[in-house]
């Protein structure tokens, strides 16, 4: 690692990726490669918040890496790497535990409806989970968390947990900043265009998976709610539906969503649901493809996680040292 500033980001092997994690995400996380040292994880402990299916986790956890690799990252200028493979994260997390307000952890939107989600699995980790992202990005002092809004309250809370931190024992903790996309930060659901586009929804039509085929792309498209009227206008508030697909179509062209209205302007829903989902289906298509290659060698996944964990262990052991001198363990 040189002496460019340093990112974190991760992405839970809970399900198949959306193109809400792609536009939110993993786009941005390429365009960020040259400039930064990045680290790039697989956050699986994160994951067993919510029950997984031992199999279909270690398959999905090779899916996450293959397709940072599918889009574009290069795992020599990377960290690509497994949470679970490096212990500091579980180190770091329990620490940072008993420096966490319960009133703090209360107000966090995502447990929340998480919560409510899951109501038969309302878990210790569900709750503490913010607390485990912030030991992920201070264990590397990442300076710049790339993360959709979704994920914009929890940042904010491991920035007040280093402040506190620091506050107690000196520095220690670079404060983080979020780095969210300007058009892609809250991709909706299809179906729903009231919530978010998540991997684990239950109905398959709220979301377009990165690695889904053009046809059913396009399916899915066409078959997105869309708003009384019939023109292409911008209105969140009175047309969820049409915003969300222009603001899906902005980010994917790299438009302002202003010009794509003059784009469509005249045209038919219709015919715009067709733009949308032939301009997404083109551009994870080649996605999909380098992916299903990757996938059947997971040889070659398994080692970038061993390169990707070791460099990543050499990281962070410095940084348990100091917090736990500071805390006063005997080292
Ligand atoms: N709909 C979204 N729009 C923009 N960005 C999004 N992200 C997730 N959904 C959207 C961003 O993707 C990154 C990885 O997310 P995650 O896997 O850590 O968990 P999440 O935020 O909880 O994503 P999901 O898809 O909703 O997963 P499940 O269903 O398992 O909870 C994050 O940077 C996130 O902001």
């Amino acid at each position: 690692m040189s002496n460019k500033k340093k990112i974190f980001s991760g992405v839970q092997p809970s399900g198949n990726l959306t193109l809400g994690n792609y536009l939110g995400a993993l786009r941005n996380f390429g365009l960020l490669q040259d400039d930064f040292d990045c680290l790039y994880c697989v956050v699986d402990l994160h994951s067993i918040t919510v029950r997984q299916d031992p199999e279909l986790l270690r398959e999905r956890s090779y899916a996450v890496l293959a397709l940072y690799l599918a889009c574009g990252l290069d795992p020599d200028k990377n960290v690509l790497f497994l949470q679970s493979q490096v212990s500091g994260h579980a180190e770091l997390g329990w620490a940072l535990n008993c420096y966490t307000y319960m009133g703090e952890l209360n107000r966090m939107t995502q447990f929340k409806d998480k919560s409510q989600k899951h109501a038969d699995n309302i878990n210790g980790g569900l709750y503490t989970y913010p607390v485990l992202m912030a030991a992920d990005i201070l264990l590397y002092n990442a300076d710049m968390v790339p993360i959709g809004q979704d994920q914009k309250q929890h940042l904010e809370l491991a920035r007040n947990v280093a402040e506190r931190f620091n506050k107690i024992y000196g520095d220690t903790f670079v404060i983080p900043e979020p780095f969210i996309p300007k058009t892609g930060a809250r991709v909706m659901s299809l179906q729903d265009p009231t919530k978010k586009m998540s991997k684990s929804d239950d109905n398959v039509n709220n979301f377009i998976l990165i690695t889904e085929g053009k046809d059913k792309i396009i399916k899915k498209f066409k078959k997105a709610v869309t708003d009384s009227g019939s023109e292409i206008v911008y209105d969140e508030e009175n047309k969820p539906g049409i915003s969300n697909l222009m603001k899906i179509y902005a980010s994917i062209t790299s438009k302002s969503v202003e010009e794509v209205q003059k784009e469509f302007e005249g045209s038919r829903y219709g015919d715009f649901k067709m733009a949308v989902g032939n301009t997404v289906a083109d551009t994870l298509e080649p996605i999909r493809i380098r992916y299903e290659e990757l996938m059947q060698d997971k040889a070659y996944l398994d080692s970038v996680f061993k390169k990707g964990a070791e460099r990543a262990k050499s990281m962070s052991e410095p940084m348990i040292d100091e917090v736990y001198r500071k805390i006063g363990f005997l080292r």
